[in-house]
């Protein structure tokens, strides 16, 4: 069998998508998510100009093979355009092998370790008040896991507060739209939200946060510490993750869980997060990770540690790379837990999907492959659209981190 075309598509239903379709001389095809949320055109000009003419004629059967040409014969290795490319290659090579056994995925990777993936869902509100009847509304679903974010007294918008509350899209404008962030405000703030949570609805669900990189780690600490009393699955990215010695601080403070890595995209960036026992769940994905066979080097390097998985999930990762996930998430030992950020039903019918969502867990289907497809003829309903995700300033108007 021999790799005989290798397309990428640009979609936009609801929010923009990048797909690499891979095709054989045998007919068997498989796709592979390659959207990076922002700088979606840089990764599809990568893997046109750099990475098909390359592939055609390759045996589709090599995967790692393939992945070591295309990372270490790239010269320039790493990074998050290179990676996503690499990881849309590996995704619809594994799609392919799984198509070609009259396998699901996870048979391929070992078979199952569990019944289920537990998910984690989005409750999000302008205030506390509207927040809780959020958390209510995803424990009515069925959730297990619930992540809570709110908005700020005094901040006029803030990270995970939708407009939409089931449907989360930051990417909202051609040219990044400006927030204002204030450390101070929103320490004061948050412990606040986990009192209301857990005085509501008790201890039984898992109850998580994403701090989205805004604190210093002696911050973090503060506030890992504040929120022990409610007991949170997770703390994520509570401090940008560039200098990984700053999270030993984060640690000499706090007991409550931490989790980071969804801007990873390899190993190298969490080597001493995962071997320094700094972190408690690793986040990175098939599409930003190099794919499943880069996100297994990590897994496996983490399960060393006592390091679980909690793969990131959010609508920008589109239901090619959910479903990969899916897989990936059934096999691995370590698991921790999944985010589900709920794809739009437009988004849904561009890509059909065999897995399926119940009781707080996903299940990725016995389709061969990974079990996600793409409606080329709807895709071209929905052309690309430029957008670009927020930024951050603090009050005083110097740049943060969004
Ligand atoms: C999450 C993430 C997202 C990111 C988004 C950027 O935890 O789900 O932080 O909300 O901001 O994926 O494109
Ligand atoms: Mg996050």
């Amino acid at each position: 069998m021999k790799i005989s075309a290798c397309r990428v598509i640009v979609c936009s239903p609801g929010r923009n998508f990048v797909t690499l379709m891979i095709e054989t001389d045998e007919g068997v095809h498989g796709i592979g998510d390659a959207t990076l949320n922002g700088r979606e055109l840089s990764v599809a000009a990568y893997l046109k100009e750099h990475v098909a003419p390359a592939l055609i004629g390759r045996d589709p059967a090599r995967i790692e093979d393939i992945w070591q040409y295309l990372y270490r014969g790239a010269y320039w290795r790493r990074g998050p355009v290179t990676m996503s490319a690499i990881a849309a290659v590996d995704t619809a090579l594994w799609d392919i092998k799984g198509k070609v056994a009259g396998l699901p995925l996870y048979q391929l990777l070992g078979g199952a370790s569990r019944d289920g993936v537990m998910v984690y869902g989005h409750a999000n509100g302008n205030d506390i008040a509207q927040t809780l009847d959020e958390v209510a509304r995803y424990a009515g679903l069925g959730y297990k896991a619930i992540r809570a974010q709110s908005g700020i007294p005094g901040l006029a918008s803030t990270y995970g507060v939708s407009k939409d509350r089931m449907y989360y899209e930051p990417a909202d404008a051609a040219i990044a739209t400006e927030n204002i962030w204030s450390t101070a405000k929103y320490l004061d703030h948050v412990p606040k939200l986990f009192e209301a949570i857990r005085s509501r609805f008790g201890f039984e669900h898992h109850i998580l946060h994403d701090v989205h990189h805004r604190l210093t780690p002696i911050e973090a600490g503060r506030l890992g510490k504040s929120l022990e009393p409610y007991r949170l699955f997770w703390m994520e990215d509570p401090t940008p993750a560039e200098n990984q010695e700053g999270f030993r601080i984060i640690r000499q403070h706090t007991v409550t869980p931490i989790a980071v890595g969804e801007v990873f995209n390899t190993i190298y960036d969490c080597q001493t997060l995962i071997s320094e026992q700094l972190i408690d769940f690793i986040r990175t994905t098939v599409v930003h990770a190099g794919g499943i066979t880069h996100l297994r080097r990590i897994a496996q390097l983490a399960e060393l540690y006592h390091v679980r998985t909690g793969s990131h999930g959010a609508t920008d990762l589109s239901p090619v790379c959910m479903g990969a996930a899916l897989h990936f998430d059934l096999w691995v030992h370590n698991f921790g837990i999944q985010e589900y950020m709920r794809h739009t039903p437009e988004t849904d019918a561009v890509f059909p999907h065999a897995y399926s969502f119940k009781d707080g867990y996903l299940h990725p289907g016995e389709a061969p492959g990974h079990g996600v497809d793409i409606d080329e003829t709807l895709a071209a309903k929905h052309p690309y659209k430029s957008s670009a995700l927020p930024v951050n300033r603090l009050e005083d108007g110097s740049m943060w981190n969004w």
